[in-house]
């Protein structure tokens, strides 16, 4: 018989992405304990660049929970949004549109590596190199944990509560059996492109519509930054060598000068959107990416992840302290509530940025009409502030 661990906890947390670690570092500071399982290694993780920006709502939840000097210390805040259209740049000053609620420029990768540095310094319990992670019986009263670690030895983790926080190609999700839930999945019909390069940030996060195709350029750090191009649906990262790249974004861009760099990732993004609802499952519950992906436009995937993983903490520290489950019932319509408005946001902005720009997409009749859903931005402030209030998230 192989040799089999057997333990207890409160919460399983299953991944270390943003969802796991800050529900994790949350339920600490709640009294709740828990053990967070992770199937690759602290390097590995603490390498994978992602999102750039935590919306102000999800600055709030750190800080409300006494960890705005771990999570945010020395991280620039985020301010006025450059739109430029066939190269000429427009700007849309979000904190102040929103009644000073800026955002700040978190890199994914340095949120993940401030969470574990605060959760390890805090006695939090965080393996890596969980392999074969299993959950059990999280349909009933004390669901199970198994997974093996480096040395082959085999745990099982008996607990109250099982945090599916392991993205979209995890494990929780597929342990929900299909008919007790309802997906829903979109393909956006567009084709996007995206790499990191060791090039300058640009002065301000820039959005550029052009007849050519959608492209951005986004802070990555103070060295380096993330283009996003849009490009036939179906390409592939060979279909773009280096100096297409660079080309193109200088074309869409409008800007001859944006100088070359070393490119260091070169990524087709699936531009789909997926929601299963509930995000529940017995005592299982999913969160973040487990629960829901949305197009990287606007902003809103890591976010989501910060704000799920906050109502949970809540939720599960009122059900282990309190014995009040009402807040644990209404985790996924309070969650799905904020996800689908998010969905339409991103929804909405995608279809007017690419519209507005690229004539082949939809014909010229919604050209025009995403043209003045763009150019109304910048002539109504209540249109304005209603983008604002949209970007600082809630
Ligand atoms: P994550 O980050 O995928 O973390 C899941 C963790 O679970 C682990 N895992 C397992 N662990 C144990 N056992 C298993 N069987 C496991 N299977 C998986 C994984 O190793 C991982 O550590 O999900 P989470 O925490 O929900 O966080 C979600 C965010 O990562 C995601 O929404 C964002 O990265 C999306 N996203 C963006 N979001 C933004 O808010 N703003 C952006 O600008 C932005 N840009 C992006 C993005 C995603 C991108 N990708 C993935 C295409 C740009 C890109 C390129």
């Amino acid at each position: 018989m192989p040799e089999i661990s057997q333990e207890r906890t409160t919460v399983v947390v299953v991944g270390a992405g943003p969802a796991g670690l800050t529900l994790a570092n949350l339920l600490r500071r709640a009294n709740v304990e828990c053990v967070v399982l992770e199937r690759h290694s602290r390097t590995y993780i603490e390498r994978r660049q992602r999102a750039g920006v935590l919306e102000y709502a999800g600055a709030r939840v750190f800080e409300e929970w006494g960890m705005g000097e771990a999570v945010l210390s020395g991280m620039p805040y985020d301010s006025v949004l450059e739109f430029r259209v066939d190269g000429r740049p427009r700007y849309l000053d979000i904190p102040a549109l929103s009644d000073g609620r800026a955002g700040r420029l978190v890199p994914q990768q340095v949120l993940v590596g401030r969470l574990i540095a605060a959760l390890t310094a805090d006695g939090g319990d965080l393996r890596f190199d969980a392999a074969d992670v299993a959950l059990h019986d999280v349909d009933g009263d004390a669901p199970r944990v198994t997974y093996r670690d480096t040395e082959g030895v085999q745990h099982e983790i008996v607990c109250d509560y099982v945090a599916g926080c392991d993205g979209h190609h995890g494990v929780s999700r597929v342990t929900v059996p299909a008919d007790a839930v309802t997906t829903y999945s979109y393909d956006h019909g567009i084709g996007w492109f995206t790499v990191l390069a060791d090039v300058a940030p640009p002065r301000r996060p820039l959005l550029a519509v052009h007849t050519k195709g959608f492209a951005a350029h986004f802070p990555r750090g103070p060295k380096a930054s993330r283009f996003y191009l849009e490009c036939a649906p179906g390409d592939q990262p060979d279909d773009w060598p280096d100096e297409r790249i660079w080309s193109q974004l200088r074309i869409r861009l409008g800007d001859d000068e944006l100088p070359d760099g070393v490119i260091t990732e070169k990524t087709v993004v699936e531009m789909r959107s997926f929601v299963v609802d509930p995000m529940r499952y017995g005592r299982l519950f999913l969160v973040g990416d487990a629960a829901h992906i949305i197009t990287p436009m606007g902003g809103k995937g890591m976010n989501l992840a910060v704000a799920d993983a906050n109502v949970l903490a809540h939720a599960l520290r009122a059900a282990v302290h309190d014995k009040d489950d009402a807040r644990l019932a209404a985790y996924s319509e309070t969650c799905l509530r904020r996800v689908w408005n998010h969905q339409e946001f991103s929804r909405w902005m995608t279809e007017m940025i690419h519209e507005a720009g690229d004539p082949t997409l939809a014909g010229d009749f919604r050209r025009r009409l995403a043209r003045a859903r763009l150019d109304r931005l910048f002539t109504s402030d209540h249109a304005a502030r209603a983008f604002a209030d949209l970007v600082a998230g809630g």
